[in-house]
């Protein structure tokens, strides 16, 4: 069952910071179906992707995965070919549900559901990894060292796949997108109230980075091949190929 986001709907005197907590989890695919422009297409081109490039008995990462939208998009698509899908968030809150929607389904490829933080697992194996609007979220200072692992834990030919809000280094492109993103919002029935208010608990959790910054990030990790496959407006989606 999921609900109307109006988390942010009343005045709130002190606004904590955002976390992925019941109350978001209850609302979740109402929530980021409305803020995030592509959100559904990128879930539908995760699947597609992972049909080309998970390789027979391999493992497949969904890190950060909420209540498992790209894990499911990937299971829907790959035929048996023998792999394993790993699923791993660190909110409770999001690992439940993403239980009872992954149960909701019949399919012969497994899903491990794991409660953990992304910094702290093993990744071995595995063909494709997927952070879809995960990374931002991490401490800018952890994020290479995740890229790093990850690479590493990645089969030759096995991909990463990081979607994420952006930041532009044009000062003037920057703002007109944010404004463009803001009307995508306020299109999707999200008060002034909301906007603002969601934006001040997002500030000191979410830091997005440029595009440049997140393909020096790739080529320091070791990934000679990456490009972005997908884009609007401030939200995109990049891939790397080892
Ligand atoms: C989707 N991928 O629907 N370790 C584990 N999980 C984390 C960490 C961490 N260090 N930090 C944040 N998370 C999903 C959407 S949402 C994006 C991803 C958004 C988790 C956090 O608990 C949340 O579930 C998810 O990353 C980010 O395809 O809400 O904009």
């Amino acid at each position: 069952m999921t609900h109307h986001d109006k988390i942010f709907a009343k005045p709130q005197p002190n606004i904590p910071d955002f976390s992925f907590n019941d109350q978001v989890a209850s609302v979740f695919p109402d929530m980021i179906s409305r803020s995030v422009p592509g959100y559904a297409a990128i879930v539908d081109g995760i699947g597609n992707l992972c049909a080309r490039v998970a390789q027979p008995g391999t493992r497949i990462y969904d890190l950060g995965c909420s209540l498992g939208a790209a894990t499911l998009s990937m299971r829907r698509q790959l035929d048996d070919r023998g792999c394993t899908l790993v699923a791993v968030d660190n909110s409770e809150a999001m690992i439940n549900r993403a239980a009872e929607h992954l149960n909701a389904f019949v399919s012969p490829t497994p899903v491990e559901l794991v409660c953990a933080d992304i910094r702290d697992i093993d990744i071995e194996d595995a063909s494709m990894v997927v952070l879809n609007f995960t990374l931002q979220f991490l401490p800018p200072q952890d994020r290479a060292e995740l890229m790093a692992k990850i690479y590493r834990g990645l089969v030759p030919g096995g991909v990463v796949v990081v979607s994420e809000k952006l930041r532009f280094e044009g000062d003037r492109v920057h703002q007109l997108l944010d404004e463009m993103h803001l009307d995508f919002k306020r299109a999707n029935g999200y008060s002034e109230l909301e906007i603002s208010q969601k934006r001040t608990a997002l500030e000191n959790v979410m830091k997005p980075d440029s595009k440049l910054q997140h393909y020096q990030r790739f080529s320091d990790a070791g990934f000679s091949e990456y490009s972005s496959w997908f884009q609007h407006l401030n939200f995109a989606s990049l891939m790397a190929i080892k």
